[in-house]
C-alpha cells in the first residue's frame, strides 16, 4: 500500500483549539446558544462581504436552506434541474412537493445544458434550479434570459461554489436565490451549515420566518415554517474559519497545480477543475478528472479500485445520477436516453483527494497510481 493511513477526498480545516474555546467562553458566558444570537449575526454580516452578496441568511445545513429557498419563492408544480448533483438538490424539491424535471448537462461544464431547458418548460414549470457543480458556474446569463422570457424563478445550488467570482461579481448574486453548503467537507464550513444569498431584500423577512417555525412574535405564527436555524457554536466555528480560508485556498491551489502538472499529459485523463484567470476566481473545492476508458485503457471504476487498494479514497461524485435513483427513476424526465451526457459523465468522473495538508509528495504518489 502506498499510504499507511487513508487519504480521503476531503479533510476539514479546523481553527486553533484554544482560539475556539476562547470564543466558546463568550457563548458560555452569555447562555445564548441559538435563535439568532450575536455570533450568527456577526457571521451573516461578514459573509456578506466575503461572498460579495447583498443579503445572507444562515441555516443549520444546506439542504434545509435549499428547501427554504423553494418555499420563499413559493415554487410549486415542476422545476427544471440537473440530474448530475448530490441527491440533496433533488430531495429539496421533492420535500417541497415539487416534481423535478431533469435536463441533460453540458459536457464541458457538467452543469445543466441551457440549450435544452426551454423544450422542457410546461404550464406547470415555476423555476429553473441549476447547480454550479464542482464550483464551475452555470450559464447564468442564458438561464436568466430563459427565465425572464417564461416568467420563471431561478435558484442556484452553489453548495460547491464558496468564493467563486465572475468578473469580480459574487456567484451568489445571480438568479433569485443561491444556496451555499457549509458542511465539514467544504472549503469554508461550520461543521454542518448553509446559507442563502439573494438580491431582493423583500424576501428576507419571509426567509427568516420560514427558518424559525413561521414565528413572527410570541403570539403570532404566520406561516408553516421549519427549524432551519444555525446555532451559536456553529457560527463561532465559522467566524474563526473565515480567517483560515485564504491560506487553505493557497495551499489547495498549490495541490491543484501539482496534480495538473502531472496529469495534463496523461492520455485518456481530462481535468475538469477550472483554474483562476484574470476575471474568474474558482472555488478550490474539488479536484475532478474524467476517465476515457478507451484512451486510458482502464475504466473509471477500475481506476477507483486501484486507488482504493493504495488507501486512496477518491469519490465517484455524482454516481449514481439522481435520475437513476429508485425514488426518481420513474419520472418521465429520468429516461436515460433523454440524458445521454449526464449518464456518460456519471460513469467516467472521479474526484481526487484535495485539501491543503496534502504535500506535493502525496500528490505525486497519488498520481503514480493514475499515470502508469
Ligand atoms: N447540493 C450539493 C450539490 C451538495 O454537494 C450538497 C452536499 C448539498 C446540496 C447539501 O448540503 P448539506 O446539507 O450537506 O450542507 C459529502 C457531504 O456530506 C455533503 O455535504 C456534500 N454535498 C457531498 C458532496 O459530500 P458524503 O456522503 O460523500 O460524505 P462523507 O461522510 O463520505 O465524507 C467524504 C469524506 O470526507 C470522508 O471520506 C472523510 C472526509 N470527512 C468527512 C466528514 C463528514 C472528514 O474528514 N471529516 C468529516 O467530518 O457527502
Amino acid at each position: 500500500m502506498l499510504f499507511s493511513q487513508p487519504i480521503f477526498v476531503a479533510k476539514p480545516i479546523l481553527p486553533d483549539l484554544l482560539e475556539f474555546t476562547n470564543s466558546l467562553s463568550e457563548v458560555w458566558a452569555s447562555h445564548k446558544l441559538t435563535n439568532s444570537g450575536p455570533k450568527l449575526k456577526q457571521l451573516e454580516f461578514r459573509l456578506q462581504s466575503v461572498l460579495k452578496a447583498n443579503n445572507v441568511s444562515l441555516f443549520n445545513n444546506g439542504t434545509i436552506a435549499l428547501m427554504i429557498a423553494c418555499k420563499a419563492l413559493k415554487l410549486q408544480g415542476e422545476v427544471i434541474t440537473t440530474p448530475f448533483t448530490f441527491p440533496a438538490t433533488t430531495h429539496a424539491l421533492a420535500w417541497c412537493g415539487i416534481t423535478p424535471v431533469f435536463c441533460d448537462i453540458d459536457s464541458a461544464t457538467l452543469n445543466i445544458d441551457s440549450s435544452k431547458i426551454e423544450s422542457l418548460i410546461t404550464t406547470k414549470t415555476t423555476a429553473i434550479l441549476g447547480v454550479h457543480v464542482f464550483g464551475i458556474p452555470c450559464a447564468v446569463n442564458t438561464i436568466q434570459e430563459i427565465a425572464d422570457r417564461h416568467g420563471l424563478k431561478v435558484i442556484y445550488d452553489a453548495a460547491h461554489a464558496f468564493g467563486v467570482e465572475m468578473g469580480g461579481q459574487g456567484i451568489g448574486t445571480f438568479g433569485d436565490v443561491s444556496m451555499f453548503s457549509f458542511h465539514a467537507t467544504k472549503l469554508f464550513h461550520t461543521a454542518e451549515g448553509g446559507a442563502l444569498t439573494f438580491n431582493d431584500a423583500a424576501i428576507k423577512e419571509r426567509i427568516g420566518l420560514l427558518r424559525n417555525f413561521g414565528i413572527k412574535s410570541e403570539e403570532e405564527v404566520v406561516l408553516a415554517g421549519i427549524n432551519g436555524k444555525m446555532n451559536e457554536i456553529q457560527a463561532a466555528l465559522g467566524l474563526l474559519l473565515l480567517d483560515c480560508i485564504t491560506t487553505e485556498k493557497e495551499q489547495r491551489q498549490r495541490v491543484g497545480r501539482c496534480y495538473r502538472e502531472i496529469l495534463r499529459s496523461c492520455e485518456g485523463i481530462t481535468i475538469v477543475t477550472v483554474f483562476p484567470t484574470a476575471d474568474f476566481e474558482p472555488s478550490s473545492q474539488y479536484f475532478v478528472i474524467r476517465v476515457d476508458a478507451d484512451k486510458y485503457g482502464m475504466s473509471r471504476d477500475q481506476l477507483f479500485v486501484r486507488l482504493r487498494n493504495e488507501n486512496i479514497y477518491a469519490r465517484k461524485y455524482f454516481y449514481p445520477l439522481c435520475s437513476n435513483l429508485d425514488c426518481y427513476r420513474d419520472l418521465p424526465s429520468s429516461v436515460p436516453y433523454l440524458l445521454p451526457v449526464a449518464n456518460r459523465v456519471a460513469d467516467d468522473v472521479l474526484v481526487l483527494p484535495f485539501y491543503g495538508e496534502l504535500t506535493d509528495i502525496d500528490v505525486r504518489k497519488i498520481c503514480s497510481v493514475i499515470v502508469k
